[in-house]
């Protein structure tokens, strides 16, 4: 079993899709291990997404991950990392295949619903940038 981040963004929270979309991610096999409703402010926000920084979407983004609550969590499955990117499916939801998180759920390329990290060593840090260590012991 391994571990990744997967955030639900502001505009699905906002909307009221949260439940619907953690139902989505736990009927796809995945188990809910650690999660928060936190709101980010700028520093955060630019810190995580750090490796935007420059591209002409990062101000937005920033913007919009900061627009309201977010829901940070960590999911466990067999290749968690893989397989969290193929159930949300691609960045835009226009492009996403049908059936996946983003495809259902997610408004626009800037406004798409969930994060989840690419990399196991990404989602080391990223699940350390929101759960203590005590929180990560548990896993
Ligand atoms: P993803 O890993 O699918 O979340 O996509 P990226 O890491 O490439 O991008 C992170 C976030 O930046 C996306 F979720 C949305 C935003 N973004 C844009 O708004 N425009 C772009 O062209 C690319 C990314």
């Amino acid at each position: 079993m391994s571990h990744t981040l997967a955030i639900i963004k502001p505009d699905a929270v906002g909307a009221g899709k949260a439940g619907a979309i953690l139902a989505h991610l736990e009927h796809a096999g995945f188990k809910v291990r650690a999660l928060r409703l936190t709101t980010m402010d700028a520093k955060q926000a630019g810190a995580f997404y750090a490796v935007h920084e420059g591209r002409p979407f990062y101000a937005e983004l920033v913007e919009f991950m900061t627009s309201g609550p977010v829901m940070p969590m960590v999911l466990e499955a067999d290749g968690a990392v893989a397989k969290l990117r193929d159930t949300i499916g691609a960045t835009d939801p226009a492009e996403a295949a049908d059936g996946t998180v983003r495809k259902l759920f997610a408004e626009s390329k800037g406004r798409n619903a969930i994060h989840a990290s690419d990399s196991d060593e990404n989602a080391a840090i990223e699940i350390g940038f929101f759960f203590s260590a005590h929180e990560r012991l548990r896993l």
